[in-house]
């Protein structure tokens, strides 16, 4: 079956942070496809995935990296499709690379900046379905019902010292 989501990253590394992305949309039954695409180690490789995303069905792409990461936005440069861009934590500078990587696009690209670190990737995760969710009333409740939840489970647990 052909994935809605494609969640790649720039390296086998990067998995422990970008699988927060998968388990949410597990949890909203949304399809995905997973790859290791790198801007630097495989730069022929992005071009081709990005350039044929559209034609493989694809509707939106999550980009995972870190350090130098210029993965999302190399993929927002050979596609339409809307791309997500998560900061993966780095060693030497905790992420800032990778955030500002990500985030300081040209006018005229635009890559979708989530968090640094697995809230970011849980994030894209969430905000990928919650696109296709526009268009997919079944998927939309099933986001209201994990939004409900969520309240639910805070104002029912106000004490802060309890678990
Ligand atoms: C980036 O360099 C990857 O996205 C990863 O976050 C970082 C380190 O990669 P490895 O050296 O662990 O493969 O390209």
């Amino acid at each position: 079956m052909q994935a809605d989501v494609a969640l790649i990253m720039g390296s086998k590394s990067d998995w422990a942070t970008m699988e927060g992305a998968a388990e949410i949309m597990d949890t909203l039954g949304v399809s995905y496809h997973v790859e290791v695409v790198s801007a630097h180690r495989t730069p022929v490789k992005l071009a081709e995935f990005a350039e044929s995303a559209v034609e493989k069905g694809f509707k939106v792409i999550i980009g995972g990296a870190g350090g130098a990461a210029h993965l999302p936005g190399m993929v927002a440069a050979h596609t339409r499709l809307p791309v997500l861009g998560v900061p993966v934590q780095s060693k030497a500078l905790n992420g800032m690379d990778s955030l500002l990587s990500i985030a300081q696009m040209p006018k005229g690209v635009a890559v979708g900046t989530l968090a640094i670190g697995t809230a970011g990737a849980f994030n894209a995760g969430l905000l990928a379905s919650q696109i296709l969710a526009v268009t997919n009333p079944e998927l939309a409740e099933k986001i209201e019902a994990f939004r409900i939840s969520q309240t639910d489970t805070v104002l029912a647990n106000p004490d802060p010292r309890e678990a």
